[in-house]
């Protein structure tokens, strides 16, 4: 039953993250009204929910940021190289106010259900408070990490302490102080949050399922003179960053590690891994293409964590196996060496796996370990699952969730074919994760702007993906992930972190690609698209 007395938009944007904020500002800036709801209390997204221990950006600042506004970038400060949690939030808060965005935003507010009705062509959007509204177009921006991972270990809830989350962290301060910490999971949260919560805990255990490559952040503070430089002329940063296959500046090269000797190699890593950050996956052009390569990369790792971890049997379960960057690389300050703290015991769970949580700590196939609290560090049910999470319904009262039932499937991850004038924000089959979030998100809000007013101004309806052009860009993603390493290994760009969750290769490979590709779409009068 729709509701007759719903308000009505010409659009709805889920989520108000970095992308939310960005599309509802071009939106307004088409003159459209446009309205975001939003479950957090506050903008900000995965920076609103993501509070725990250490969290902050992998990528720089600088280029971590909106470009939309000139004067925004221009006045800016970061502090430090890479923006802190705390710091990215702020960024935000004050985006929301310098562009007034607030006053179109609704808070504590879940989106339920949107269901698109083709005699009016106008989705029926309907939130967790029961209230009903109406608009021609929605857009979901409701980010790729955003739906945690809460594994179903027997007896969790029988445990008698407290638990955490770290993509879902309380917002009061959170005192370890004295307590006997456990964390599970060693992912990029895991792996920031343990160096800090060591310093504060009387101890702290670790349980690692999968050892991770990580390699120092080398963060620092930001010198004027630095920001200045940029920002004399930050397009230029913008340019180059957009022009690397992640679409940031990782100093990407042509040159292929196995053509150049083994101690020019060996320079390169170490020149990257002094100065630090994901920019070490550029090194060289084969890193994430042959094995070979990739293997020189993950065996200087592993060197550098034997002599960074003092006990060798610790060092040797620290050691990660396998193909750097197939996982999200991590990018650390003093991880490894936390193990070397008399406070912090290692425990290998891929060796003796948990089998239960007790009401006083964790048991394991071996030991028992005694614990006030337990972090869980365990991700996210990345890219669809929130999403999904959503009852959308197209065409023909076809669900979404249905629909992705074998693993998404979308024309450039903007867009899915039955559910007319719906976009999503940096969806599945685009760059997303495997780039830097903040352009990408730009690009698609740009993107999708630029369409409805093409719409508009041409009398247009409904838009709408073809069927023929999504398999043909489903295939055309896994064509370009199967070129690579990147599926083999069970990462959550495949959905392996989740029980039951179809294999599938959600981000597309190689930002500058894809950008073209948008635009020649749009060249090509919305090539792949059925517009009435
Ligand atoms: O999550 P993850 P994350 N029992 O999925 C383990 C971004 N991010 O929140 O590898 C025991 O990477 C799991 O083990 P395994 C970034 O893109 C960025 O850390 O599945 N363990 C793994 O160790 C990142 O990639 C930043 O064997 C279980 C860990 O939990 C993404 O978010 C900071 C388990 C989960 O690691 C997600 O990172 C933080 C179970 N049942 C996050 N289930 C920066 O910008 C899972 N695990 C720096």
């Amino acid at each position: 039953m729709t509701d007759p007395t719903a308000r009505s938009y010409d659009a709805i944007v889920v989520g108000a993250g970095f992308g939310g904020l960005c599309m509802l500002h071009r939106l307004r800036g088409l003159g459209l009204s446009a309205h975001v709801f939003e479950a957090g209390r506050g903008v900000g997204g995965t920076w609103f929910w993501n509070r725990y221990p250490g969290a902050r950006c992998d990528v720089e600042s600088l280029e971590y940021s909106y470009q939309f506004s000139d004067d925004l970038q221009q006045e800016w400060e970061w502090t430090e190289r890479y923006a802190s949690q705390p710091e990215i939030l702020r960024y935000l808060n004050h985006v929301a106010d310098r562009f007034d965005l607030r006053r179109d935003i609704t808070f504590s507010t879940r989106v339920a259900s949107a269901v698109f009705d083709e005699p009016t062509d106008r989705w029926h959007v309907r939130t967790d408070g029961g209230s009903e509204v109406t608009a021609r177009f929605v857009i979901m921006a409701t980010g790729c990490l955003s739906s945690t991972n809460q594994p179903a270990i027997p007896g969790r809830a029988t445990f008698a302490g407290p638990t955490f989350h770290t993509g879902n962290w309380p917002h009061e301060p959170v005192d370890f102080t004295g307590k006997r910490v456990a964390v599970i999971g060693t992912g990029s949260s895991g792996i920031q949050a343990i160096p800090l919560i060591a310093e504060q805990a009387a101890h702290l255990t670790v349980f690692q399922r999968t050892a991770n490559f990580s390699v120092p952040a080398q963060n620092r503070p930001l010198t004027p003179e630095e920001q200045r430089t940029v920002k004399r002329n930050y397009a230029a940063l913008r340019t180059r960053g957009g022009q690397m296959p992640f679409g940031f500046d990782t100093r990407s090269t042509e040159v292929t590690a196995m053509q150049v000797s083994a101690d020019e190699r060996r320079a390169e890593y170490e020149a990257r891994w002094a100065s630090g950050g994901l920019p070490f996956l550029g090194s060289f052009a084969d890193m994430i293409m042959d094995a070979q390569a990739n293997a020189t990369a993950a065996e200087f790792i592993r060197e550098k964590i034997r002599g960074l971890v003092d006990d060798p049997a610790v060092a040797e379960t620290l050691l990660p196996r396998g193909v750097v960057g197939c996982k999200r690389l991590c990018s650390d300050t003093g991880y490894f060496e936390t193990f070397n703290r008399p406070n912090v015991t290692l425990v290998d769970i891929a060796a003796a796996p948990i089998t239960a949580i007790t009401p006083t700590g964790i048991t394991t196939a071996t030991a028992s370990y005694d614990v006030d609290c337990i972090v869980f560090a365990t991700g996210f049910d990345a890219m669809t699952g929130a999403l999904v999470r959503v009852d959308i319904r197209g065409r023909g009262g076809r669900s979404l969730r249905e629909k992705w039932a074998e693993g998404p499937r979308t024309y450039l991850g903007l867009s899915s074919a039955g559910f007319p004038n719906f976009f999503i924000i940096t969806g599945p089959g685009s760059p997303s994760v495997l780039s830097n979030m903040v352009p990408s998100i730009e690009q698609h809000a740009n993107w999708i702007a630029a369409c409805v007013a093409w719409m508009d101004a041409n009398g247009k309806r409904r838009i709408e993906a073809t069927p023929e052009a999504e398999d043909a860009w489903v295939a055309h993603v896994n064509e370009v992930a199967d070129a690579t390493l990147y599926p083999s290994c069970n990462s959550w760009y495949i959905g392996a972190n989740i029980p039951g969750k179809p294999r599938v290769f959600m981000p597309y490979l190689g930002f500058p690609a894809y950008v073209q590709k948008c635009e020649e779409v749009v060249a090509r009068g919305y090539e792949g698209f059925a517009v009435a």
